[in-house]
């Protein structure tokens, strides 16, 4: 039943004081926007740094096309599309795992340590779908064992190996990948923040239903477009010292 409503969701009927909706719909634009720029930046960089754009750009792309989907959803039903948000996290997270290897490989970066980081990203995600969709009644539970991956890879970049390359690099690169670090400490915390609201029982009563979505679209707009454009900005700088 569901789906068949899905199918004729029409998006032209988005009802002013929809905010939630209005959320999925800015959100939609923002992620095709950045990868158009992400995309059409690329013939600009020498091939080294061409890599790391393009995934900015895979990772607001595949956004977007989730985007698209989760806003004829909600539109259609008015419910969380859960299912897409975890896909799209489920691809996207590790994209981003993969552009702290891709800019940490001048200082010796292992594939190792990229495997690593998308292990735990993917323990992350999947025991976070556990609690928000299918045991919803031990959400406490699988949230805590998520959070307990979040906290490892926090370690991981802030303090453990990878801080370690990051210092060995210096430079530009130490840079950018201390403000990476400030996105996973600061941008990703809104996520179990709106893991909180959307659980019954918790916070639902102070937001309302959809608080929950409105937390997801800010904090994938703050993180992958933001993320990618801090990669973006340093590979700029690093193009330039390459080409003179
Ligand atoms: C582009 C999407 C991103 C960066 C998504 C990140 C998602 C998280 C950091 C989710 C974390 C969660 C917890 C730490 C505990 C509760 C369950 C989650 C999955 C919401």
């Amino acid at each position: 039943m569901k789906f068949l409503l899905l199918l004729l969701a029409d998006p032209t009927k988005l009802d002013p004081s929809d905010y939630v909706g209005f959320t999925f719909f800015v959100g939609a634009m923002a992620m095709m926007a950045a990868s158009a720029f992400f995309f059409l930046s690329l013939n600009q960089f020498n091939k080294k740094w061409r890599t790391s754009v393009l995934v900015s750009g895979l990772i607001t792309f595949i956004a977007a096309v989730h985007y698209w989907y989760m806003r004829d959803y909600w539109f259609a039903i008015q419910e969380s599309p859960t299912f897409f948000r975890y896909v799209d996290w489920v691809l996207t997270v590790p994209l981003m795992c993969v552009e702290f290897y891709l800019i940490l490989k001048v200082a010796g970066a292992k594939p190792a340590l990229m495997w690593k980081l998308i292990l735990f990203s993917v323990i992350m995600l999947v025991t976070g779908y556990f609690g928000e969709a299918v045991f919803q009644d031990q959400a406490a539970l699988w949230g805590a064992i998520s959070g307990a991956a979040y906290f490892y890879i926090v370690y991981e970049i802030w303090l453990g190996s990878a801080k370690k390359l990051a210092v060995a690099a210096g430079g530009d690169i130490l840079k950018a990948h201390k403000i990476l670090c400030w996105f996973v400490l600061v941008g990703w915390a809104i996520y179990p923040l709106g893991y909180m609201l959307g659980t019954d029982g918790w916070y639902t009563s102070i937001l309302g239903k959809g608080s929950v979505d409105v937390a997801y679209n800010i904090a994938d707009a703050i993180n992958k477009i933001g993320f990618g454009l801090v990669i973006y900005a340093l590979a700029v700088k690093k193009n330039e010292v390459d080409v003179v």
